[in-house]
């Protein structure tokens, strides 16, 4: 069963975890969020690419869900005595990949040649692509104005409330050729529960990609989407906020409504089993199912599930 999952950080590198481990080698290709990329220290830094990565390589934080296991922060400490700005963390290890990257991008190969090596060398299964190869930036309207995407989620706490969201660049990104073929033999597209404002949202507005997504659908392939609200709280991340500051349901049923008229399946958790006829009733079917990933097991078993209620139509 060939697999393309969208997916943004933490959450969706979990659920890509769970897939790599129930799919066959190759069946699984994982489309990520550059909305939060951003340049550090003169490196480029891609945080839920690398999230991914880390998690399907088995060697990611367990205590953050991002970044490497066993890190250490020497060269951050010394930036700090040379009085840089150290508000955004990278650890050492992880710094070697931000290296790896430059030197590659420098080179002059492309953002998904550069993903794919990498993905490669770190022995993961799965295909991680970015959604596209031009920079695209997220960029969110707060309280206290326009905030590029870190400096809002790193530097000030996700404190200030989001009314607006913007992707800088999209207009001139498309969806490159791998991510164009991988969705056109695609068999199932999952949007993992991620963020949908601000790491499905900008997946999607890639030029080209909802049109793959719809074409896929066209062909009779079925898109499931998982919330990332359970219980009207977000398992991790700002997403619970920014539907209320965004005035829209803080619950899973807010979710779907985000995803009328693309997904066919919304499977949530079933503590909200309660919200299944209003999901149905924006026209897509609906599942409850224990979302919450606690382990690894969990997330192969979360997986199962998806691929099973996929294939009962
Ligand atoms: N998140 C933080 O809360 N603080 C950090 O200092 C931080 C550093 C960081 C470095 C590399 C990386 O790949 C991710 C990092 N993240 C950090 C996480 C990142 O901001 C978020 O995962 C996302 O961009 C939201 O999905």
């Amino acid at each position: 069963m060939r697999v393309v999952a969208l997916a943004g950080g933490v959450g969706g590198a979990k659920l890509a975890h769970g897939l790599q481990q129930v799919l066959a080698p190759g069946e699984l290709t994982v489309v990520v969020n550059t909305g939060d990329d951003l340049e550090v220290h003169g490196l480029p830094v891609c945080p839920d690419g690398d999230t991914v990565l880390y998690t399907l390589a088995g060697v990611a934080n367990p205590s953050t869900g991002w970044g490497m296991a066993d890190e250490t922060w020497a060269v951050m400490g010394q930036l700090g005595r040379l009085g840089e700005p150290t508000w955004f963390a990278l650890g050492d290890r992880d710094i070697a990949t931000h290296l790896f990257r430059l030197a590659r991008l420098r080179a002059g190969r492309r953002p998904t040649e550069v993903s794919l090596e990498l993905s490669r060398a770190l022995g993961v299964a799965a295909r991680i692509l970015p959604m596209a190869d031009r920079p695209v930036r997220t960029q969110v309207r707060t309280t206290d104005g326009w905030l590029a995407f870190q400096e809002y989620f790193v530097h000030r706490h996700q404190e200030p409330e989001v009314h607006e969201t913007r992707f800088d660049g999209i207009d001139a990104a498309a969806a490159t050729p791998e991510v164009a073929d991988a969705l056109a033999a695609a068999e199932l597209i999952v949007l993992c529960p991620s963020n949908p404002f601000v790491s499905i949202a900008p997946i999607l507005a890639v030029p080209g990609i909802r049109a793959g997504l719809q074409g896929a659908r066209r062909r009779g392939v079925r898109v499931v989407a998982v919330s990332p609200i359970v219980g009207g709280k977000a398992l991790k991340g700002p997403a619970d906020r920014m539907l209320a500051s965004l005035g829209k349901d803080v619950s899973a049923l807010g979710v779907a409504r985000e995803y009328r008229g693309l997904v066919d399946l919304f499977v949530l958790d079933r503590v909200d089993a309660g919200l299944l006829p209003e999901v149905r009733a924006l026209g897509m079917q609906a599942a409850a199912t224990d979302t919450i990933m606690t382990d690894d097991a969990g997330r192969a078993r979360l997986a199962a599930d998806l691929l099973r209620l996929a294939a009962a139509g």
